[in-house]
């Protein structure tokens, strides 16, 4: 997959997509993801790329040229899909995250300063994605967030396939929780069960605790998630 982010700061993402999970993903060639400096393009010798909004009001908009040309300049297919990250877009969950991960590309566009001029959004982006109710200063931090959750998604970037078959969101579950040595820390024990090696009992737990997991901590989630009747049973002892 390649994915181009067309931004003011270039280094903030190349910066954060260099390490971890990310880095390795790229080192191995299982994506490309190219920043590209929107400042390139702003077509005058002080690189300007913003200018004051018609009808007045406070901060500056980035053009529409300097974006339409650095859209030009990407290598890319009639079908790419374009996202444009702002607050006043659709908000981000896995789901999304699954269906973007089977795109073969992807152009991702980080607004800055008060916005980008309407004439060329609605004349490239596809896709305008939030990733929650709050503001943030700039769309750097929302395209690295979403990049980061479409790309563990593709075959070879986890280890295991398992590592995400049963994580959280993947049926609308939280995940149980996890232990690992010592047995005993400052006197809190790991589960008993855990330690008697009966696989069966062990994915029984696991699941009680992903329900109660979800019941206390995001009961919005049960609804969509797909319980047996035993289940629904067992999660109502930890809603109010
Ligand atoms: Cl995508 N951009 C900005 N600037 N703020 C946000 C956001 C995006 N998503 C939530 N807040």
């Amino acid at each position: 997959m390649k994915i181009t982010i067309m931004t003011l700061f270039p280094e903030m993402i190349e910066q954060c997509i260099s390490h971890s999970i990310m880095g390795r993903a790229i080192q191995n060639g299982i994506v490309n993801i190219e920043a590209i400096d929107i400042r390139k393009y702003s077509g005058n010798k002080h690189n300007q790329v913003d200018d004051y909004p018609y009808g007045g009001g406070a901060g500056m908009l980035i053009r529409a040229q300097p974006v339409k040309d650095c859209y030009n300049a990407i290598e890319k297919s009639h079908n790419t899909r374009v996202i444009y990250m702002t607050p006043a877009g659709k908000v981000w969950n896995q789901k999304l995250a699954e269906e973007f991960s089977n795109e073969k590309e992807i152009i991702i566009l980080c607004g800055h300063y008060e916005g980008i001029d309407q004439r060329v959004i609605d004349d490239i982006v596809t896709d305008e994605i939030s990733i929650g109710d709050y503001v943030l200063t700039g769309g750097e931090i929302a395209a690295i967030t979403i990049t980061d959750s479409i790309i563990r998604l593709i075959d070879g970037v986890l280890g295991k396939k398992e590592s995400f078959e049963m994580e959280s969101f993947s049926d609308n579950l939280l995940e149980h929780n996890h232990y690992t040595r010592p047995r005993v820390f400052e006197g809190r024990e790991v589960p008993e069960v855990l330690l008697e090696g009966n696989h069966k009992k062990i994915e029984q737990y696991r699941r009680e605790q992903s329900l109660r997991n979800t019941a206390i901590k995001r009961p919005d989630l049960l609804e969509k998630a797909n319980l047996s009747i035993c289940e629904k049973e067992y999660v109502k002892n930890f809603l109010e």
